[in-house]
């Protein structure tokens, strides 16, 4: 089994850095080697010996209508017959801001990028250029992408990894950067009333995906919004994981908080690059070529991913997707629960709607460091054994478990039942 997997990844690493072009991908942290995946359809991917794989990692989010969904794979055809990329714009584009601009509360205008670094690297720029200040507050655990600034105390594949602030990132760039404990108020209104006129921003991912799933404790959303408001410090919300995942308007519309500036990507691009950036229009009016804070890019807004996005947003918008969604991941969430009480497991769930997440401690997660408290050898172990029941979660302690609408109760039952069996046999 897996020999196939195998040759490949022992090939690959004669010519790609580590083996893959992302790091979590190569399962250093579960302890053996990626599978190599053929293709995927509905909640089910395959791997190159044609083994099945219910699959809760969606791509890391992006494929909440699961694998090779038949309206986005023809909008794709469509598309592509007619010229995959002008770097002009293009009339869907604007059908793409819009649908955006009227699902997101707080987004007034929204500029489409190519990743979700890219959103938040510019987020950041736009926020500094228009309070003309320079510092940042970020949390520790919460991952943005690996631009510069962002990559202290980074969660996702920085933790996992055990390399949280990277090699290469000058120490004078990140002295700008303040971290802070997330879910901590109280911190926050320290730092914030003591070095106000220096901050540009405090970024946040809303509910955090990158240390596990973290979210926020009542208030802590809100009384960020007040202390940011109070000193007039531009609150960006990274919703790319959150956007059109928790609900339709995302994190914000969920929980009634509107940022001052949104970055989004994953969904919005149906499973092709994307990334984007909105708010208010005051602030957006700062980019360039109205604005003098400069940001650009060859193939932003490109036809494929544009034509892939909107047909996605089409397909979430239709009423009852994300009830049915939730009805799902509920189900998902309290048998993996109750099962695990059952083998006297020590492992406590987390979920905001269709993100899961298991940790193995038996402290409430609430922050980075209740999340590091799990014992991510038993993790692996429990990544490992699932595997072999045909369950593909993600390959890291530090990341999402992500439900689709193209799961069935016949996935999630499979799934409960092959926790029970893994965590019986793993031991609590
Ligand atoms: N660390 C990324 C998700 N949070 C992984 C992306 C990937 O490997 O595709």
């Amino acid at each position: 089994m897996e020999k196939r997997s195998k040759e490949l990844f022992e090939k690959a690493k004669d010519y790609i850095p580590g083996g893959v072009n992302s790091p979590v991908r190569a399962f250093k942290a579960v302890g053996r080697d990626p599978i190599f995946i053929k293709r995927g359809k509905g909640s089910h991917i395959y791997d190159v010996s044609d083994r099945e794989y219910i699959d809760y990692v969606c791509s890391w989010g992006p494929l909440i209508l699961g694998h090779a969904r038949q309206e986005v794979v023809s909008a794709i055809k469509e598309v592509v017959e007619q010229g995959t990329s002008f770097g002009a714009p293009t009339e869907n584009e604007i059908t793409l801001a819009e649908m955006i601009v009227n699902a997101v509360p707080s987004i007034e205008l929204v500029r489409l990028v190519n990743s979700g670094t890219e959103a938040t690297m510019s987020a950041i720029r736009l926020a500094r250029g228009y309070t003309r200040r320079d510092k940042i507050i970020k949390f520790e655990g919460c991952y943005h992408g690996h631009s510069d600034s962002l990559l202290v105390k980074a969660g996702s594949g920085a933790t996992t990894l055990g390399v949280p602030n990277s090699l290469g990132v000058p120490l004078d760039f990140v002295r700008h950067t303040i971290t802070l404990p997330y879910n901590d108020l109280e911190c926050l209104r320290r730092t914030i009333e003591k070095n106000h006129r220096e901050i540009a921003c405090v970024i946040i991912e809303p509910v955090a995906g990158n240390m596990g799933v973290v979210p926020p404790k009542p208030g802590f959303l809100e009384g960020l919004r007040e202390i940011t408001r109070r000193y007039d410090i531009v609150l960006i919300f990274d919703e790319i994981i959150t956007g059109f995942r928790v609900s339709y308007g995302g994190a914000q519309e969920l929980y009634g908080v509107l940022p001052d500036l949104t970055c989004l990507g994953k969904i919005i691009g149906g499973g092709l690059p994307i990334g984007a950036y909105g708010g208010k229009r005051e602030i957006m009016q700062y980019i360039s070529p109205e604005g003098e804070v400069y940001q650009a890019g060859t193939l932003s807004g490109n036809p494929i991913s544009v034509s892939a996005g909107i047909t996605t947003l089409k397909l979430l918008s239709q009423s009852g997707i994300y009830e049915e969604l939730e009805e799902r991941s509920s189900a998902l969430y309290e048998g993996l629960a109750k099962s695990a009480k059952e083998a006297k497991a020590c492992i406590r769930f987390t979920r905001v709607g269709s993100m899961l997440c298991g940790f193995f401690t038996p402290k409430d997660v609430i922050d980075y460091v209740s999340a590091k408290s799990s014992d991510t050898e038993k993790y692996a172990a429990y990544f490992r054994g699932m595997l072999d029941k045909g369950i593909y979660l993600a390959p890291s302690q530090f990341e999402t478990m992500f439900v689709s609408t193209a799961h069935s109760m016949d996935d999630i039952e499979q799934t409960i039942k092959a926790s029970y069996e893994t965590l019986k046999k793993i031991g609590g």
